[in-house]
Formats: structure tokens, sequence, C-alpha cells
């Protein structure tokens, strides 16, 4: 830890409502798009910090807004709060040149994985994920902002593909060439999403495993984390997004495609934790969860493809073909999801209750 860091701490965390103190800084280097630091008293974790994406952010107010209503739909003695700490004028979040910074309470002796083989922890994501859209089952939609419009549009994510394609060198068109031709293929399979009988509900928008915060003593999840995409969408989005970090077993940007996985009794142990929460959801929506699966890491695939035409102008990448080596592994899961759609869809059926 640098003086750089030092500084940097105790000049934004003045603006907070703590007791003045020389605090450290540790950033976790996790995120694409914001930037997350611990905040340490001594050697004790006390805060999370982070700095909001401008450029990804433009509507500061909506996003700070939807978190304030849903911690407060998320009370409950069963998921765990996060509080956001104030600043001494009552405001949400403090902005300075650098970018807008939040502070949040630091749960002790928590944890979140990248990636898991433990069916325990498969069983609790299910669950806290269940119990999260239980506890925003009644919030009204109209209460809640669009913080990235179109952010799951995948009619608008293919606009956003095909004009970065007509841009691309060829060099990145040649490199990219059997993903590019991957696209149209899958798009058309997942027509059969395009349907008007499915209620919306808050969703969190970014399920992926390591969203989520465990115990670390009992692998219990505790509750979600990184709030800033909650907004209305489709539960089959939460479901695809947290099962292609879940059932498999590999990193999002895994350069061996053959460590890429489809595991069915982490698939299954999912479920499980879905289905303890009781009846959630209603034969519609149930009927496309198998779908959601094949939609999600599709979608993100394309978004990283997209970008890598760009020349990575949205993702923080920490090398220069990251994301096409996360659009190839992206892919490829998208695909072993794919051959799963009976299984999934019948499995589904078996142990996920519909409401009446
Ligand atoms: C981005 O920065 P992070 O990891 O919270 C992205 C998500 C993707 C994720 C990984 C606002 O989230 O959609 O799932 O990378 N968030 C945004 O692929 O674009
Ligand atoms: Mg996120």
């Amino acid at each position: 830890m640098g003086t750089k860091n030092l500084i940097t701490a105790s000049a934004i965390l003045q603006h907070f409502s703590v007791a003045p103190k020389t605090y450290t800084l540790q950033a976790i280097n996790n995120g694409f798009i914001n930037d997350t630091f611990l905040v340490l008293d001594e050697a004790l974790p006390r805060y999370i910090l982070q700095r909001i994406n401008k450029i990804v952010f433009g509507d500061i107010e909506g996003l700070m807004a939807n978190l304030n209503q849903a911690l407060k739909a998320l009370a409950d003695p069963e998921y765990a709060q996060i509080t956001l700490i104030k600043t001494p004028f009552g405001a949400t979040y403090f902005e300075n040149r650098d970018g807008y910074w939040r502070l949040m309470t630091y749960l002790g002796d928590s944890t979140t994985y990248n990636t898991t083989t433990n069916p325990l922890i498969a069983y609790e994501a299910g669950r806290i994920i269940g119990k999260f859209h239980l506890l925003l089952k009644d919030a009204d939609i109209q209460d809640y902002t669009d913080t990235i419009p179109h952010f799951h549009d995948l009619g608008f994510r293919m606009e956003q593909f095909k004009t970065a394609n007509t841009k691309a060198s060829l060099a990145k068109k040649t490199q990219a060439e059997k993903p590019i031709k991957f696209v149209p293929e899958i798009f058309r399979k997942l027509s059969i999403l395009n349907r008007t009988d499915l209620p919306l509900r808050i969703c969190h928008n970014d399920t992926k495993l390591n969203n989520i915060l465990f115990s670390k003593k009992e692998h219990t999840a505790l509750c979600l984390i990184d709030l800033d995409t909650l907004m209305k969408g489709y539960f089959y989005y939460d479901f695809g997004d947290a099962l292609r970090t879940i059932a498999n077993s590999a990193p999002e940007d895994e350069k061996n495609l053959d460590k890429i996985t489809f595991d069915r009794s982490l698939f299954e142990s999912f479920l499980d934790g879905l289905a303890s929460i009781g009846p959630l959801l209603n034969q519609q929506e149930l009927s496309t969860l198998s779908y959601g699966v094949v939609f999600m890491p599709f979608l993100h695939g394309l978004r990283a493809l997209t970008d890598y035409l760009n020349d990575n102008i949205y993702y923080k990448v920490t090398y220069e073909n990251q994301n096409l080596d996360r659009c190839l592994s992206l892919f490829n899961f998208t695909q072993k999801a794919l051959d799963e759609l009976d299984y999934m869809g019948k499995t589904i059926k078996e142990k996920i209750p519909s409401i009446p």
C-alpha cells in the first residue's frame, strides 16, 4: 500500500460520516466497471468504498434511489443487511472530479467465490437469489429507474454488435471469424424468448457467483452485492446469469475451452436452493428458465465480442485480447447449455414449484 492510497483514503473518507481516523484502502480488482476498495482501520476491514463509473452509469441519482429503496425492501432477518454510510449532508454519495463515491458497511467474516465445484455453494446461491426475489416481488417497477436502458435487450445488443463489426479492422474480424459466425445462429434460436406474457420483476441483473456474499465459516449465502444494475427485468435473466458462473466451474475468460463445463449436479443443487424458498414463479416464467441459461452467456459473449471489435472501449481489460477470450469462453458455455436444454427443462419441471 503506497502513500498515494493513504492520502486518497482520508481525502475521500472525510466526506462521509465516519470517525476521523487514518484509514487505508485495499483495491479489490474484481469488477469490469467500477473501482472497489476495502477500507481498513488498522488491519481491520471496516467499509467498502466504491467509485462509480460515470460513463457507464449516467444517472447517479436514479441509481442511488434504486439502491436506497431496494435496501429497505431487502430488510429481513434472513437476509444480511448492507447499509449506506451517508455524507454529513445526508447524501448517499459524494462527487469529486474523479467520479462518484459511495461508502457501505463491510460484513465481517464474509467472502465471495469467482467459481465453485461445491454443491453447497451452488445450493446457497439458488436460495439467496430466490430470497432476494421473494423480498422484491411486490416492488412497484414504476418506482425504479432503468440505470442502463436496454441492458439485457438482445435486439439492442445485436445492433451494437453489427455497428462494431462494420467498423472493425479486417485483422480483428478475421481473428474473431468463428464467434462472429456463431452469433446469427444462436440469435435465431433465442427468438423463442420474444414473448409478451412474462411478468416484469425488479431483478439484480448481474447475479454472477462473485456478486453473492457468503459467510466464510458456514458457507451460507448472506446477500447479493453490487446492486447497480438493479432494475426491471425477467426472472430468467437472474437465473441464467447465476448459472453461467455456477454450472461452469471455469472462469469467464478461461482460454482452455476443455475446462468449460456444464455440471448437472451443480445445476441441480442450484435448483434445490431456489426451490427451498417456496413457490415464486408462474408457469410462463418457469418455461423460460432453461433458455435463460443459453441467453445470458450468449448476451455477455456478444457484448464482449462487440467490445473486442470496438478496441476495448467499455470493459476494463487487463490484456489486449481479454474480451475475445471472454467471448470464446462464454460462447462455448452457450453451446453447452444449448445441448442441455431438454435436460434442463425436464429438471426444472421436476424441482421448481409454480405459483397458482
Ligand atoms: C460487468 O463490473 P462487473 O463485474 O460488476 C458488467 C456485467 C457483466 C460482468 C462480467 C454494468 O460487471 O454485465 O456480467 O462485467 N456490468 C456492466 O461479465 O456492464
Ligand atoms: Mg456489476
